[in-house]
């Protein structure tokens, strides 16, 4: 959530909250023809009763904006299950898409070569159309919505027979099966992305804090 920068336009507190950010930058795509650019931008199921959401999906494809708006669908918002929140919810997205003329794909979230060859196809059409798309991934929760949600709203066995659709381990699995990672190379990466992670966090730890003046840059209203 705290992370930002030049092409990662950050992630925000307020649900839905990013999600007009990401169609002003897919404004910025047009307004400047970098006909290669496109805006991509997260959410989970919890956006979409929100009036945001409707609203950049509209002005998206009314003004052909290229946002490919991507719905992390969890079925879980914090404790709350989609069937509570949102009226029809049953393929609920498809019919947004539909009603805002926008293309619309329905990916496999727990399967990494569906979601690669989905999100390939999305890019490929938006740069020929320069038109948004909703993507929804279907998914799972892992844990709770937060180290404060225990997530006592799902039996142990529920939570266990997702783990085991863990699309990180079925693709290493995968990957063993047709020899194109043994399990020494696996070992060897995951202590190199381990490296790297320390090596982030005490470059954080040390970068010195920025001057206070710098609060101000680049705003252009301040009270
Ligand atoms: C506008 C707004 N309303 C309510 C909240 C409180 N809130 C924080 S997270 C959340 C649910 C988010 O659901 P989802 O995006 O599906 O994420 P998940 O719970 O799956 O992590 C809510 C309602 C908020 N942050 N912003």
């Amino acid at each position: 959530m705290h992370m930002f920068s030049k092409r990662m336009l950050g992630g925000f507190a307020i649900v839905t909250g990013h999600l007009p950010i990401a169609t002003g930058a897919a404004f910025t795509c047009k307004y400047t023809n970098a006909k290669d650019e496109i805006s991509v931008c997260f959410f989970g199921d919890g956006a979409v009763a929100n009036g945001v959401f409707h609203e950049s999906l509209n002005i998206a494809s009314m003004w052909e904006l290229p946002c490919l708006y991507v719905l992390e669908n969890n079925k879980w918002s914090m404790g709350t299950p989609l069937c509570r929140t949102m009226a029809n919810y049953k393929n609920f997205p498809e019919k947004v898409a539909a009603a805002y003329g926008m293309e619309f794909f329905r990916l496999n979230g727990m399967d990494l070569l569906n979601c690669y060859a989905g999100f390939r196809e999305a890019h490929q059409h938006m740069l020929a159309t320069r038109k948004p798309i909703l993507i929804e991934c279907i998914t799972e929760r892992f844990r709770g919505h937060s180290i404060s949600d225990p997530g006592l709203y799902r039996s142990k066995d529920e939570v266990k027979a997702i783990l085991e659709q863990d699309p990180i381990i079925l693709m290493k699995n995968y990957c063993l099966k047709l020899g194109i990672l043994t399990e020494e190379s696996m070992k060897q990466m995951e202590s190199e992305c381990r490296e790297r992670v320390v090596e982030a966090v005490k470059q954080a730890d040390s970068d010195p804090w920025p001057d206070p003046q710098e609060l101000e840059k680049d705003v252009f209203v301040c009270n």
